[in-house]
């Protein structure tokens, strides 16, 4: 550790969340910001009240100064291990089911999700043309207090969706340990991992802060701000699929509802369907800053509610829940778990 863990008065005293409007180049930025050695030994950096490492950190400055929507654009948001490649693929398949008529396949057959809606502060950061602008689909992990204000001042949509932090939690330890074991690095242990988590050092992290940005700003903008949980979502996936249709502007027809569509997208982007796919089983992903490729099946797991049990204790579960419950007390907000 370079410092030692910043306590939770300090993430909340650090860089405030606003706006700095002002042109910064990533160097100037860096070396002002606090920092500690984060998940898989890398360095992370405090900046608008919330943590990154040095990949996602660049990335964000880089959008936040250049990126500028099309009117039509639809994001959607969440923290890492959410519930964001379902997201992706509910409203990729959502928006482009009106091409799949006739013998067309959905490019979500044979491309993961994450290849099918570009990264805004990684894949876009790198090169602004990596998308298919005929597709209005953007997903971000960045905090809603840290938007590019070309996304805050646009009328374009959001779709947030958040989890249960113990499960969040558990999933992005697996992922990160992938990560480590394809570089070939010894994982960090799950209990050194938890107590980083507790202290809200993760990428895009304090975790709470992340869901109640997005909590918040969809009280104020309901119109424009969607709100959703994985847990409610795995309830009654078809309720929200024809939620998430009519919000994105694309609602079904009765013609579409009665010949079954809505059930064909929920198969179509279903865990055991998308999984058993030949590109989400055997072929690789470029990860976000490494050059290591890693595993499309890392993002498929186990896609379920409650695995956190099987990893950490009871008193682990219940820490997470208190800080959970503290942080997120007089929001109105109540996570499912
Ligand atoms: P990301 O932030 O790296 O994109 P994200 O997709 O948000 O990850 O989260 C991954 C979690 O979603 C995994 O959860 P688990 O570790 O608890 O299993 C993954 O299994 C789950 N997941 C992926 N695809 C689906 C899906 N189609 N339906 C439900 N859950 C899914």
């Amino acid at each position: 550790m370079e410092s030692s863990l910043p306590s939770t008065q300090i993430l909340d005293s650090g860089e405030s969340a606003e706006r700095k409007n002002e042109a910064k180049n990533y160097s100037e930025v860096m070396s002002t910001l606090p920092k500690v050695k984060g998940w898989r030994g890398y360095d992370y950096y405090l900046y608008q009240g919330f943590w990154y490492d040095t990949f996602f950190l660049e990335g964000l400055v880089s959008v936040q100064e250049h990126f500028h929507p099309q009117s039509t654009d639809i994001f959607v948001a969440s923290s890492p291990k959410t519930g964001t490649t379902w997201l992706k693929a509910l409203t990729f398949a959502i928006l482009t089911r009106s091409r799949l008529s006739g013998s067309t396949t959905s490019s979500l057959l044979t491309k993961m999700p994450h290849d099918c809606v570009p990264f805004l502060e990684s894949d876009l950061a790198q090169d602004p043309s990596n998308r298919d602008l005929a597709i209005p689909l953007v997903s971000t992990h960045v905090p809603y207090s840290c938007l590019p204000q070309s996304i805050i001042s646009s009328s374009c949509k959001i779709i947030y969706i958040c989890r249960d932090a113990k499960d969040a939690f558990v999933s992005l330890w697996y992922f990160l340990s992938a990560h480590q074991r394809s570089e070939n690095v010894e994982p960090l242990p799950l209990e050194e991992a938890f107590e980083l988590f507790c202290n809200g050092i993760a990428n895009f992290g304090p975790y709470w802060d992340h869901v109640l940005g997005y909590w918040r700003a969809s009280l104020e903008f309901p119109e424009k701000i969607l709100f959703l949980t994985y847990e409610e979502m795995k309830k009654d996936t078809a309720a929200h699929v024809k939620k998430l249709a009519e919000f994105m502007g694309y609602s079904f027809t009765l013609e579409e509802e009665e010949g079954g569509e809505v059930q064909k997208i929920i198969s179509m982007c279903s865990f055991e369907e998308l999984s058993s796919l030949e590109v989400n089983k055997n072929a690789v992903h470029r990860a976000p800053g490494t050059s290591i490729p890693i595993q499309n099946s890392v993002f498929f797991r186990k896609g379920e509610i409650g695995d956190w049990a099987n990893h950490l204790t009871p008193e682990m579960g219940a820490r997470l829940d208190d800080i959970m419950e503290k942080k997120l007390k007089g929001s109105g907000l109540k996570l499912p778990r």
